[in-house]
């Protein structure tokens, strides 16, 4: 199962494939190939363009008269390494040997299949938003070494407080959802493991937050989006299940603006209203984490001398390994779900 990634986020600055993350001024270092010292045939403004793009003229085939290389030449080398059909020396050096060189350009190319041979098919376009959550999903997932840890909560007396909460609230319209403790509950974890709470910047720092910016993935009948809920570390549980409402209504209705999508700083996907026990999501870059929480279900736990029925949680927190390690995720997890255990503990 996949999960969140927010649409196109404006702030996103996790290192793209590289192909992609390659500007046209700055291909990889040039490596000479050829030792013998001769230089391949190209005019004063030629070698300009190209020392300018960083494009290594001696790995450029010359079009022109006795091979000499022309600005197309140029332009059709720079478009073959874009488009990943080409690799400088200097990129094929980098891939570690054996087959398809282990580099993203050295991958198979999709399977072209006619469909039609096997049966009727339909083609249907994919939208707007499946498109760019798309693309941010697999950028995601090539660049980013996830991990994923699983661990339980036990949110039997949170359960019974939130059904009683609405109960006492039934006329205020506003319904609390467990989602909302779960963010709250975060806020906390973040605070205490403040890495879960960063960005990795292009130069290789790494950018601690100050602010709480939670967002949660919403299932629209276009496609996913993370709309964002602003300083929840200041925002009651009331106010995030309203906030939540209003930000979920608006994605279903297609009117989330860039504004309520960016600037967050870690995520969580419930699949729980649907089903499930345990998935991998895929973080949100540039955030470095990521919460799954599937549907809870009554369980028999052994409390010392009986088995009890509990409500159990399941939880997945996916992480990104160079920011984060196994032993922090896994003391984020129990801490995580010590608060949802007895939210008491939120106040310590
Ligand atoms: N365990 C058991 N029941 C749960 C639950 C959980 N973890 N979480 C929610 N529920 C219940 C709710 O209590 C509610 O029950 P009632 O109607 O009886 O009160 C029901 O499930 C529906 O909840 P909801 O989905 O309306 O509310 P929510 O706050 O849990 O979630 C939202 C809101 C917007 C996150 C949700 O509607 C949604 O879109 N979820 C899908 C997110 C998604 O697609 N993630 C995966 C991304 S990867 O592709």
């Amino acid at each position: 199962a996949q999960a969140a990634a927010a649409p196109a986020p404006a702030t996103a600055s996790a290192p793209a494939p590289a192909e992609r993350q390659v500007p046209t001024a700055a291909l990889p270092p040039h490596e000479p190939t050829k030792p013998s010292g001769k230089l391949p045939h190209a005019s004063p403004s030629i070698r300009k363009i190209a020392r300018e793009l960083g494009v290594p003229l001696d790995e450029v085939k010359g079009s022109g008269a006795k091979g000499r290389i022309t600005e197309s030449d140029v332009q059709s080398f720079v478009k073959a390494v874009m488009a990943g059909t080409a690799q400088t020396v200097a990129q094929k050096a980098a891939a570690p040997a054996g087959a398809g060189g282990g580099s993203l350009s050295g991958l198979l190319p999709w399977p072209k299949v006619d469909f039609e041979k096997f049966g009727p098919v339909e083609r249907k376009e994919m939208s707007r938003i499946k498109k760019i959550s798309g693309a941010n999903l697999h950028r995601n997932w090539v660049t980013i070494p996830h991990v994923t840890n699983h661990d339980d909560a036990d949110i039997t007396e949170l359960e019974a407080f939130r059904v009683q909460l609405n109960k006492e609230n039934e006329k205020s319209g506003i319904k609390v959802t467990m989602l909302a403790f779960m963010i709250k509950a975060t806020v906390a974890a973040l605070k205490k493991f403040p890495e879960f709470n960063a960005s990795l910047d292009g130069d290789g720092t790494l950018v601690l937050k100050n602010y709480f910016h939670i967002g949660f993935a919403a299932d629209t009948p276009n496609g996913l989006v993370v709309p964002v809920i602003r300083d929840c570390d200041k925002k009651g549980i009331f106010q995030i299940s309203q906030e939540m409402s209003e930000l979920a209504k608006k994605a279903r209705d297609g009117k989330l603006g860039p504004a309520d999508m960016t600037g967050g700083c870690f995520s969580i996907s419930s699949l729980g209203g649907i089903g499930g026990t345990y998935f991998t999501p895929i973080i949100n870059a540039p955030e470095v984490a990521i919460m799954g929480v599937c549907k809870s279900s009554t369980q028999p736990v052994w409390d010392g001398k009986q088995f009890v029925p509990r409500l159990i949680l399941p939880l997945s927190l996916s992480w990104d390994h160079r920011v984060i390690d196994g032993a922090a995720a896994a003391r984020f997890n129990v801490y995580f779900a010590s608060l949802l255990a007895d939210f008491r503990r939120i106040a310590l």
